[in-house]
């Protein structure tokens, strides 16, 4: 297919490098997704990480899961890769003596929780221990280098992965640029996510790739810097609304756009 996005020409036409895999916390070779459809299992509420959650997969796309609370809604699917220290098979909470939790936001009342989880178990399909891959080891140290090419979840739309770049580097934690947006989905984060690949990835294992975005990229000049990144010191805040804007928002009107060779419309 001569209109599929093309690894080997963008960085041809873009003159640049892939970042080396030995970056990422990734396996060398991507783990087998042996889920199903309607499967159970445990999983860490993302908005509520120290608790434990029953889980049903609602969707399998390369080595990712699409997830979704049992007793939440549908509003709140989140992905894991199948690797992922989030996720482990049901009966695992109550091996370590710990309790099954309500998800946030559990749509009935609290009191019915013991009787639904009950139900939810009964008759369920469980994930079976073989499925979930052990966590790749985190590389010792931050590997990355502006410019370095990469393939990235787009957290604002965590279905996708995309082509990006990484725009800094400072100490543990990296710039995430996302290629032909203009900055308006970029984002710091750790070096050892798990949210980032190696070019490539989602071609090895069978996981869509969105093509660039057709907006140009500013020459340096034109961008404004980034955002710091989120400082270690200060507590875990939440996102305060201008953080969560786009970090590259322009100062002056924009240039005309040249078009890319073979941009999608
Ligand atoms: N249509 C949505 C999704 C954009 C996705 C951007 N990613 C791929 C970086 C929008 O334009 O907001």
């Amino acid at each position: 297919n001569k209109d599929a996005f093309s690894w080997e020409e963008y960085l041809k036409e873009t003159s640049s490098s892939p970042a080396p895999p030995s970056c990422f916390r990734q396996s060398r070779v991507p783990p087998g997704n042996d889920f199903k459809m309607g499967m159970k299992l445990e999983g860490h509420d993302p908005r509520n990480s120290t608790s434990v959650c029953i889980a049903t997969v609602m969707g399998l796309m390369g080595t990712r899961l699409r997830l979704r609370l049992d007793g939440s809604d549908n509003t709140n699917d989140f992905w894991r890769l199948v690797d992922s220290a989030d996720i482990q098979p049901i009966g695992t909470c109550e091996k370590n003596g710990d309790m099954l939790q309500p998800p946030l936001g559990f749509r009935m009342n609290a009191s019915s929780w013991p009787m639904f989880l009950l139900r939810t178990l009964s008759g369920a399909e469980m994930a079976p221990a073989t499925a979930f891959k052990k966590e790749p080891c985190r590389p010792l140290q931050n590997g990355f280098k502006p410019g370095m090419k990469l393939e990235a979840v787009d957290k604002k739309n965590p279905y996708l992965i995309c082509p990006a770049t990484i725009g800094e580097v400072r100490g543990d934690e990296i710039f995430v640029m996302f290629d032909g947006w203009r900055g308006a989905f970029d984002y710091w984060c750790k070096y050892d996510s798990r949210d980032i690949f190696p070019v490539g990835w989602c071609s090895v294992t069978k996981h869509s790739l969105q093509p660039p975005g057709n907006s140009v990229t500013l020459p340096k000049s034109l961008q404004s810097p980034p955002p710091p990144p989120p400082s270690s010191s200060s507590s875990p805040a939440k996102p305060t609304r201008r953080s969560m804007q786009s970090p590259y928002r322009l100062s002056a009107p924009l240039p005309p756009l040249p078009v890319r060779k073979g941009v999608r419309g």
